[in-house]
């Protein structure tokens, strides 16, 4: 998609703090992190919202989580806990719409979320 700031990012248009790399993932630094560990993962195939996805999908997201739960290892926050968000529309607190899973960890966490 051209006018994606994630597409732009998975072309090297616009750069990032890649930490991963797959075939079909890339996972890089938050721009504006909310917790000290603050990592994006998605899918390099441009998917605007979780509303888009079909049952073809469900390899793409499971490998998506499971770079979560690989990254949340190697950040070393994976004992003490982390959390994961997508956020699908905007009321739901989504500004880009490429699908992208976040990956926050380094602090404490409250719930319910604002
Ligand atoms: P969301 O609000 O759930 O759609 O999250 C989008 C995230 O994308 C937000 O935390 C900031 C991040 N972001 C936006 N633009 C850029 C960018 O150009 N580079 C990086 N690394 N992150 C970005």
């Amino acid at each position: 998609m051209a006018d994606c700031i994630f597409c732009k990012i998975i072309d090297g248009q616009i750069p990032s703090k890649v930490v991963f790399e797959s075939e079909d993932l890339l996972a890089f630094e938050d721009i504006s992190p909310v917790a000290p560990v603050h990592l994006l993962i998605i899918p390099k195939r441009h998917i605007e919202t979780l509303n888009a996805l079909s049952p073809a999908d469900a390899e793409l997201i499971g490998k998506l989580v499971l770079c979560a739960k690989n990254l949340a290892g190697e950040k070393n926050i994976a004992e003490e806990g982390y959390r994961t968000v997508m956020n699908c529309m905007s009321g739901a607190g989504q500004s880009v719409f490429h699908v992208h899973l976040h990956l926050l960890g380094g602090r404490v966490f409250q719930w319910p979320p604002g």
